[in-house]
C-alpha cells in the first residue's frame, strides 16, 4: 500500500474545477478530500489568490515517483504551462508525503522540502488528519505544532471557502 499526500492548488481559470480535475482523475483511490480554501499567495510573486485542498490518495501499485507522473498528467490535461517559478498555474498537484518515505532525487523530494513552511498545504491537512505528522529535517513533527509556529499573517491568509470537492 502506498498512500500520499497530495497538495492541489489552482490560480488560473476555472480554479475549482482544475481542483476537482484531480479529484475525478485519481478516481478510485481518493481517501479524503479536504474542504477548499482560498489563500494569499505563498512566496513573494504578486498574483491572483488560490484555491487550495488536501487529496488523500491510496493505492498498492503506485510509489512517489508515480504520484509525482499522475499529477504532472492532471497538470497538463489543465493545460499548464511551463511559468515563473511560484507563479500563478492552472494547476499545481504537490506530492507532500507519501508512505514514511524520505528521499531527494532529482524529480522528487519527499516530503516535500517546503510543505511545512506552508499554511495552505498544512492548514486543509489538519482539517481531514488532525494527528498529521510531518518529517522535517529528520525530525516527526506534529503538524498543528508546525501550523502554531507559522506567522499569524500567514495563518490569516488561509480562508476556508464554501466551495466543495465531490467525490463521486
Ligand atoms: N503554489 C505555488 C506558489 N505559491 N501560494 C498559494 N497560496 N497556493 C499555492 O498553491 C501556491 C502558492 C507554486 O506551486
Ligand atoms: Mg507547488
Ligand atoms: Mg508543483
Amino acid at each position: 500500500m502506498t498512500r500520499a499526500v497530495l497538495s492541489i492548488g489552482s490560480n488560473i481559470g476555472d480554479s475549482l474545477a482544475h481542483l476537482q480535475s484531480v479529484v475525478d482523475g485519481l478516481q478510485g483511490h481518493v481517501v479524503a478530500v479536504s474542504p477548499v480554501y482560498s489563500t494569499a499567495p505563498w512566496g513573494g510573486v504578486e498574483q491572483q489568490d488560490f484555491l487550495n485542498a488536501i487529496v488523500i490518495v491510496d493505492d498498492p501499485d503506485i510509489d512517489g515517483l508515480g504520484w509525482l507522473r499522475r499529477g504532472q498528467q492532471l497538470e497538463a490535461e489543465a493545460d499548464r504551462v511551463r511559468e515563473q517559478r511560484w507563479g500563478p498555474r492552472t494547476l499545481d498537484v504537490d506530492v507532500v508525503t507519501c508512505d514514511g518515505i524520505r528521499c531527494d532525487g532529482p524529480e522528487l523530494t519527499l516530503p516535500h522540502p517546503r510543505a511545512h513552511e506552508r499554511a495552505f498545504v498544512l492548514v486543509p491537512w489538519l482539517a481531514v488528519e488532525p494527528d498529521a505528522t510531518l518529517v522535517v529535517d529528520g525530525a516527526e513533527m506534529r503538524v498543528d505544532g508546525l501550523l502554531s509556529g507559522l506567522d499569524a499573517a500567514e495563518r490569516d491568509g488561509v480562508q476556508r471557502t464554501a466551495l466543495r470537492l465531490e467525490l463521486r
